[in-house]
């Protein structure tokens, strides 16, 4: 009995190590009035550097950064919306694939928290105090996946409900053990955490989008829009990996993709970018703080923001969390709506899951001086 009540505290504080620690904030509020628009979009010329591989250049242009007067599903932490200017930088057209992790893999050695022995003395730190211990056989390296199987929910809230811990799941075996990513080269590789992912872009000489960089790639050609394929909430199916439906019960597909989705299965946005609304979310360099944008100087665009200074989220103070972006192919407008641009969830340093991944982002200095 004490093992099994101990399972099922894991069960929770392992899903308390990952997402949606801040889903409990999903309630609106009164938005806040963003400041006057002090400049234009402007056009910069395209950089002259030879656009890398798999990669488009995202033009410098101000624009509005957080949720959208009109968005009706606008949460406090994305407002106020406030000016913000971002220089070019390029980006990878679609997440980071399994061939591309795997080609990384395979050059480094490199060993996913997810598959890594886990250490009880350092997860206890990121755990309420007091924390009892789990049971060796539980405190095996896996990840998190969503349970296909829940047939039933007493509480949106409690979404424990809808999410397993795994073991032995990981970026090689998305669904658990018994699971392979062969003839799956084209997905995005996901079950990689933010420190993987910062592995990856340190051999690739890459690094992670702030959290600005990604919204104006999400933009695009667009003006503040609400989607990355402009305002029109009925184009949701045609252009995104996402949940129909009701959530998490029952997923009617009509987008064509029940799960994860190869990349390039939807149309790009305006400048040639996929799935930035939907199939993974994308892990950014920000860190995650619920009253970031409330505290900000709005009375004039800032340039190149790199997020809060340090993490804040109530709902999961105990770990270092940064921002995810554009939702994922679990993501329905009941449940947060998070296939909109300004949308954003934190996910702990350490922790992956089935329906998180990554791209990444070079700017011109960093491609010169390698040469
Ligand atoms: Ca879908
Ligand atoms: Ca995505």
């Amino acid at each position: 009995m004490y093992q099994q009540r101990l399972t099922k505290q894991f069960a929770y504080l392992a899903f308390a190590l990952v997402l949606f620690s801040s889903v409990s904030s999903c309630k609106n509020e009164d938005q806040k009035k963003s400041s006057e628009p002090k400049t234009e979009a402007k056009a910069e010329p395209t950089s002259k550097m030879e656009t890398p591989e798999g990669m488009v250049w995202v033009e410098e242009k101000t624009f509005l950064q957080g949720a959208k007067d009109s968005d009706q599903y606008a949460m406090p932490r994305e407002k106020p919306a406030h000016w913000v200017t971002v220089d070019g930088f390029f980006i990878d057209i679609t997440e980071v694939t399994n061939k591309q992790f795997k080609a990384f893999v395979e050059a480094t050695n490199y060993i996913t928290i997810a598959e890594r022995e886990i250490d009880w003395e350092e997860m206890k730190k990121e755990l309420p105090p007091n924390t009892p211990k789990p049971h060796d056989s539980i405190l095996q390296p896996g990840s998190l996946i969503f349970n296909k199987d829940v047939n039933a929910v007493v509480n949106m809230e409690n979404y424990g409900q809808w999410w397993t811990w795994k073991t032995g799941a990981n970026w090689r075996h998305p669904d658990g053990p018994e699971s392979t990513i062969e003839g799956k080269d084209d997905y995005p590789v996901v079950h990689v955490a933010y420190q993987d992912a910062l592995a990856y872009c340190e051999w690739a000489n890459r690094r992670l989008p702030t959290e600005a960089e990604w919204e104006s790639a999400a933009q695009g050609k667009n003006t503040n829009t609400i989607f990355t394929w402009g305002n029109d909430a009925a184009k949701l199916d045609a252009n995104a990996n996402t949940w129909q439906g009701v959530f998490p019960t029952k997923n009617e597909s009509q987008d064509g993709f029940e799960f994860i989705s190869p990349v390039k299965s939807y149309p790009p946005n305006s400048i040639g970018l996929y799935d930035m609304a939907g199939n993974v979310w994308e892990i950014t360099s920000d860190f995650f703080s619920v009253k970031y944008y409330s505290e900000l100087d709005t009375s004039k665009p800032i340039v190149n923001p790199k997020g809060a200074a340090t993490h804040f989220n109530p709902n999961n103070p105990y770990q270092v969390e940064h921002v995810m972006k554009g939702g994922s192919f679990l993501c329905h407008a009941s449940y947060c709506a998070s296939f909109r641009i300004s949308a954003k969830m934190g996910v702990s340093v350490d922790s992956g899951s089935d329906h998180m991944g990554f791209r990444t982002v070079a700017t011109p200095d960093m491609l010169t001086s390698k040469e």
